[in-house]
């Protein structure tokens, strides 16, 4: 309870910021951002979204904390427009926040008044967060798609996979959960796993993210394996845009 008032006043007192993590192509090039949400606590300093969104989520605060992370990731894109930078930004969304009745309604009022691109705005989801009401979940995705909005599965591989939210949602990026990229290179099940999904996103036509990908010979390992995108320490730690 003490740390859900305190998650309240946060909000008010706009305690959170939002960190960058850049996605870098083949070549290297700035290919788009990742937003993560980080909590200045005034006591305890910069708090990890693993200690606070699993509460963040129970108690619903999830929702206003969700909007404050779209509206401030739609001014960063707007910010980085300004500067003739059209660079791709992804949010995180949670489960509660795709449930919401007015979940397309919000996300249309962000985009207008910020007046960004909706192709700039990418949102993540989890396998685990889809198949509640799977017919909803696609009408919901199909709306904002049509907007321009795009939409990638985090984690890939981790959750409750099912292959027909491929087929049937309107998903055009995977991201290689960093589990299967940690010690792909020396493992052969993730080395199997990751190009595997390598090989279906191609398939597929979707583009893939690594993630966590942390020294040179990942990179040049996952390029020749054909992988789209890359992030990981290798190029950027979480952080504020300069700007
Ligand atoms: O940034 P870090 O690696 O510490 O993030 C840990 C977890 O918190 C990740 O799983 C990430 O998806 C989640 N997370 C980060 N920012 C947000 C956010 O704005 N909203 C939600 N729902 N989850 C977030
Ligand atoms: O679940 P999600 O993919 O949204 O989580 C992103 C989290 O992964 C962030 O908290 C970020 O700090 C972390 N992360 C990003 N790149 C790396 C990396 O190269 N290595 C490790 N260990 N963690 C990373
Ligand atoms: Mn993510
Ligand atoms: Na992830």
């Amino acid at each position: 309870q003490q740390l859900e008032r305190e998650l309240k006043t946060a909000l008010l007192e706009q305690q959170f910021i939002l960190h960058y993590q850049v996605k870098v192509d083949a070549k290297g090039k700035v290919a788009g951002y990742e937003a993560l949400i980080r909590w200045q606590h005034p006591e305890q300093g910069l708090l990890s979204p693993n200690v606070f969104i699993p509460l963040a989520e129970s108690s619903g605060l999830i929702i206003d904390i969700g909007l404050w992370v779209l509206k401030t990731a739609c001014l960063q894109i707007k910010k980085l427009t300004q500067e003739g930078l059209s660079i791709p930004i992804a949010v995180n969304v949670s489960e509660l926040q795709l449930g919401q009745q007015d979940f397309v309604d919000v996300v249309k009022q962000v985009i207008t008044a910020t007046g960004i691109k909706p192709t700039l705005l990418e949102l993540e989801l989890t396998e685990s967060m889809l198949h509640h009401d799977l017919a909803r979940t696609r009408q919901t995705l199909i709306s904002l798609s049509t907007l321009g909005v795009t939409f990638s599965l985090d984690d890939f591989g981790t959750g409750y996979s099912s292959l027909s939210y491929l087929k049937n949602l309107p998903i055009s990026v995977l991201k290689i959960d960093r589990s299967f990229v940690k010690e792909f290179l020396n493992e052969t099940t993730d080395h199997a796993i990751v190009s595997t999904i390598i090989g279906m996103a191609e398939s597929l036509k979707l583009a893939v993210v690594a993630e966590g990908v942390e020294n040179e010979e990942q990179f040049q390992a996952l390029n020749a394996m054909g992988c789209s995108l890359f992030q990981g320490y290798l190029f950027g730690k979480p952080a504020p845009i300069k700007n």
